[in-house]
């Protein structure tokens, strides 16, 4: 089975423009409790670089284009997103880099968790030592 889970989101759209609704435990598969954004990026500047305990989270380009690389620590799949109606969705011990932002790219993420550095592997030799943990505990 793929990483890359995308959400398509439903446009509700009208001769005034477009209008997306995200709405907890429905379109977004879970209790939101925070959103933050990344924007103005500076040129050539890759961020992530960590895994999450817990957290799950759908990310969705509202502007601009940026290219996410998701790992299950076997297997490493991209995605471009470069669509408001599109959202990403990185649930598990999944390594996550977001790289090639367009200068233009806003993008927001929900959050199933308040912020918590503890939540956070940011070290890849000791993500693949927890995805081992996790898979020998469920064989
Ligand atoms: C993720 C990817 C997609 C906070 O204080 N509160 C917050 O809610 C967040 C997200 C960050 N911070 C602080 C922690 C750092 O001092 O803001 C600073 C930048 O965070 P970080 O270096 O973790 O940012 P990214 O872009 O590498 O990663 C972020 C999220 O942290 C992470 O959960 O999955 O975006």
């Amino acid at each position: 089975m793929s990483n890359i889970q995308l959400i398509n989101l439903k446009v509700m759209g009208d001769d005034r423009g477009s209008l997306i609704s995200l709405e907890q435990n429905k379109n977004i598969p879970f209790d939101i409790k925070r959103i933050y954004y990344i924007f103005d990026t500076q040129h050539g500047v890759a961020r992530g670089f960590h895994a999450h305990y817990d957290l799950e989270q759908v990310a969705i380009c509202m502007k601009g284009s940026v290219t996410f690389l998701i790992d299950d620590g076997l297997i490493q799949e991209r995605v471009t997103l470069s669509s408001p109606d599109i959202g990403l969705h990185i649930k598990g011990l999944k390594w996550r880099e977001m790289h090639d932002f367009s200068d233009d790219c806003v993008l927001m993420v929900v959050a199933s968790e308040l912020y918590d550095e503890a939540d956070y592997i940011r070290d890849y030799d000791q993500f693949l030592k927890e995805v081992s943990n996790a898979n020998s505990c469920t064989q």
